[in-house]
């Protein structure tokens, strides 16, 4: 029976921060209508992207996989048969079990990221894995960075309540673009400015949508926010603006702090920051006059080989200020610890065997291309099973990742809502549901609601959801574990019991839980996250408590009290530019990049140069350049563009690899090495030759 058209409720499933709560128009048991974000809840408040907004696109899109596919042309040639469901799996199932029969369990990589944050869909994968004794996956191509630098300062992933952003008298939107990856933190931050008069600083390393509503706009080149941080605390000392009484009770050791800062003088960070040292000098008076300052800091500059040293750094602002202390100040990056999730059931901890290898996700090209050190001396991967990533386009060292895909002993299978990049090097493609096709939980880093999302509607043509295919295939291997044996629902409801979150059903009448810990917990007005129950400004990189498969990159050399490491991919001779890939408006990573509203708002990929860079190398606004490094090269469209520092560049992405002129994506130019401490990808750090063609 068709129900009447009406309004029901879910949560954005992608990859955001915002997690918006949603209000969707249900048409008939098969489709929808326009999105909202839901007004009551007091995050989303109404708001959501206009990506999202027009879901149905995405949802009923002509192109959306709708059945099995089995490769019938050669690797990359997308030419696939339609296969039954039986089919596809026994193919799967006697596949894996042979390749286990040869090379071992540890010959099969299952690899996933974020596609659905659903937490039901995105980590059952891992049981599988885990049961199976496969090759684990160490996750590192999002947040390590950040997460390290801030919980080396506060001992925890908190902080002050982001719905606070409206309460502050200034707000420091450092390294987020949020007006177009977390839409939300502006309505917080503009009903600030608008009720309170609050200022709206932004650090970027562009003129990008966040920073044209700024009051301060702090354009710096890239890598250089230690610097910033360290001159404006050593303003903050030089001038009584810091808070002694706040720092002697909540922090380690603010002596050793300011003797350290005595040589980081505004001067010296304008050689490295390329700000005035006006600019700086007026960022500190302006947050060191304001205690109620929020900082919101992002990810985005953490996407550097100093990235964890430069959050930490601008992290230490507000605990000199003592900012902490005040509603509508502090900080803020990610409340992800601060769910009590028990994730047991849906990854099987149990059966986790921590001995067997976790192959770092970013270096999925040196993997699969057999690099040593990236197998950590183990055998080849021989398979893979892949759910909500596309690597062909979103991973570093593309050529690697594409040589790897191309290799005609590895068996790929693809779990997948459209014909990927990835989808396309497979050789077998499942389609899989969207997250109104069936039940999950959610959880957004940028705020503080459990919440939930039942099925709504009916699965596109034989769509499967994620929990269905890694069942079924558990089934094909031999792999045991009760929750292969549970729905959706049940796993999803049984861990909401366990973390403490209801039930399932008691959830869907509530639609969210607002679980944001009291206001002195998260100022840490109770003690900061440590045994000493200090904000540590010396940093202890080797035991920062945060995702760790063991130490990486050059840990030796970071420095303990906040500074300017100046360990980044600099400009040389050879290569003058410095190129960040930061996230277009309207895709999201690389979903949405097949739908026909984002295609239309972003058009093609371009570079964005300085009219002054463009001059000395004769280009134009148009004209094709061919951009290279030690990685590769590609051709790409430029624009000519001032809200940059020169020798800075900028490619917003991500398009798909197809959409540029030699088929080579802006990937090709990103590299893999690991980033101290944890691991981690340095996105929008990398030098850069430029010529015309
Ligand atoms: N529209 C859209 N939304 C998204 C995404 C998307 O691709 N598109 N991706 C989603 C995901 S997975 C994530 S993790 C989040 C990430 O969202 P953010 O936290 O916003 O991180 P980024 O978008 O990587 O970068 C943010 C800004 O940092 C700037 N930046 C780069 N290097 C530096 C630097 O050295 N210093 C400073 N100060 N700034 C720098 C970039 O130019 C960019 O403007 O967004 C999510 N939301
Ligand atoms: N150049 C450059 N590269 C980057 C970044 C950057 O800033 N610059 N950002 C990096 C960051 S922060 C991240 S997090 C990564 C993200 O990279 P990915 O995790 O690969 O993110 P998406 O490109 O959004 O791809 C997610 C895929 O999952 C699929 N999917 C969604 N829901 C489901 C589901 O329920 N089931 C299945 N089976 N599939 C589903 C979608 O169709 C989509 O193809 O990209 C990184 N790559
Ligand atoms: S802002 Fe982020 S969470 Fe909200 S609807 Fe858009 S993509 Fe989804
Ligand atoms: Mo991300």
């Amino acid at each position: 029976m068709t129900p009447q058209k009406h309004i029901a409720h879910s949560v954005c499933p992608h990859d955001c921060p915002s997690a918006c709560a949603l209000d969707v128009e249900v048409v008939d048991n098969t489709t929808i209508g326009r999105l909202k974000g839901a007004k009551d809840n007091t995050y989303t408040a109404g708001v959501i992207c206009a990506k999202v907004a027009r879901y149905a696109e995405r949802i009923h899109h002509p192109d959306r996989l709708l059945y099995p596919l089995k490769r019938v042309g050669t690797k990359g040639s997308n030419q696939f048969t339609r296969i039954s469901w039986d089919d596809a799996l026994d193919e799967i199932g006697s596949r894996f079990n042979a390749i286990e029969a040869e090379h071992g369990a540890t010959g099969i990589w299952p690899y996933n990221y974020a596609g659905t944050m659903g937490l039901v869909m995105r980590d059952g994968l891992k049981r599988l894995t885990h049961t199976k004794k496969y090759s684990r996956q160490y996750d590192t191509i999002c947040t390590n960075m950040a997460w390290s630098g801030y919980v080396a300062g506060t001992g925890k992933l908190g902080g002050a309540d982001p719905r606070e952003m409206a309460k502050s008298d200034c707000v420091v939107i450092w390294g987020t673009n949020a007006v177009a990856t977390q839409v939300n933190v502006m309505t917080h931050a503009i009903r600030a400015k608008k009720e309170r008069g609050a200022k709206l600083v932004v650090v970027d390393i562009y003129q990008n949508d966040t920073m044209k509503q700024a009051d301060m706009p702090l354009l710096i080149r890239p890598g250089s926010d230690g610097a910033l941080a360290c001159a404006v605390m050593h303003v903050l000392f030089r001038d009584g603006l810091a808070d002694r009484a706040y720092m002697n009770k909540y922090t380690d050791d603010p002596a050793g702090l300011g003797m350290h800062l005595q040589t980081r003088t505004p001067q010296w960070a304008s050689a490295i920051t390329g700000l005035s040292i006006a600019e700086i000098e007026a960022f500190a008076h302006l947050v060191g006059t304001t205690k109620r300052s929020f900082f919101r800091l992002g990810y985005g500059f953490s996407r550097s080989r100093n990235g964890a040293v430069n959050m930490h750094a601008a992290l230490c602002i507000p605990a000199v200020t003592g900012a902490w202390g005040f509603e509508g100040g502090g900080a803020f990056h990610s409340n992800s610890g601060v769910f009590t999730w028990d994730r047991s059931l849906i990854e099987g901890h149990d059966a986790r065997d921590t001995s067997i290898r976790a192959l770092d996700q970013s270096q999925i090209g040196r993997v699969l291309t057999g690099d040593r050190q990236a197998l950590q001396n183990g055998g080849a991967i021989h398979a893979m099973l892949i759910q909500n990533t596309n690597p062909m386009s979103v991973a570093p060292e593309q050529t690697l990742v594409r040589q790897g895909f191309e290799r005609d002993d590895l068996f790929t299978v693809v779990h997948e809502q459209f014909m990927t990049e990835t989808a396309k090097m497979a050789d077998i493609v499942l389609p899989a549901t969207m997250f109104l096709e069936h039940d999950d939980i959610y959880s957004g880093g940028g705020h503080q609601h459990a919440q939930i999302g039942p099925k709504i509607i009916e699965p596109a043509g034989e769509c499967w959801s994620n929990h269905e295919v890694v069942s079924a295939i558990a089934a094909r291997v031999g792999a045991k574990h009760q929750a292969f044996d549970m729905s959706a629902r049940e796993i999803a409801d049984w861990t909401l019991q366990h973390s403490g979150y209801g039930t399932f059903e008691t959830l869907v009448e509530k639609r969210w839980l607002d679980i944001q810990p009291p206001f002195e917990e998260s100022h840490f007005l109770n003690g900061f996250g440590f045994e000493n129950k200090k904000f540590h400004f010396k940093a202890d990189w080797v035991s920062v408590p945060t995702k760790n498969n063991g130490l990486m990159g050059d840990v030796a050399t970071m420095p303990d009290f906040p500074d300017h490491w100046d360990t980044t991919e600099n400009a040389d001779v050879k290569h003058p530019f410095r190129l960040a890939t930061s996230p277009a408006r309207s895709f999201l990573n690389s979903t949405f990049n097949e739908t026909p509203g984002s295609i239309k708002k972003e058009g093609e990929p371009t570079v964005m140069l300085h009219p002054d860079d463009a001059a000395s190398l004769d280009i134009n606004e148009d004209d094709i350049i061919r951009i290279g490094n030690q990685r590769g090269d590609l051709r790409i469209k430029t624009r000519i563009f001032a809200g940059v520092q020169r020798g800075v560049v900028i490619a917003e992405g991500l398009f798909p690899n197809e959409a540029h002129l030699d088929g080579r994506g802006i990937n090709t130019l990103t590299g893999a090495d690991q980033v101290a401490p944890y691991g981690g990808a340095a996105f929008h750090d990398n030098h850069v030759w430029i010529v015309k063609v």
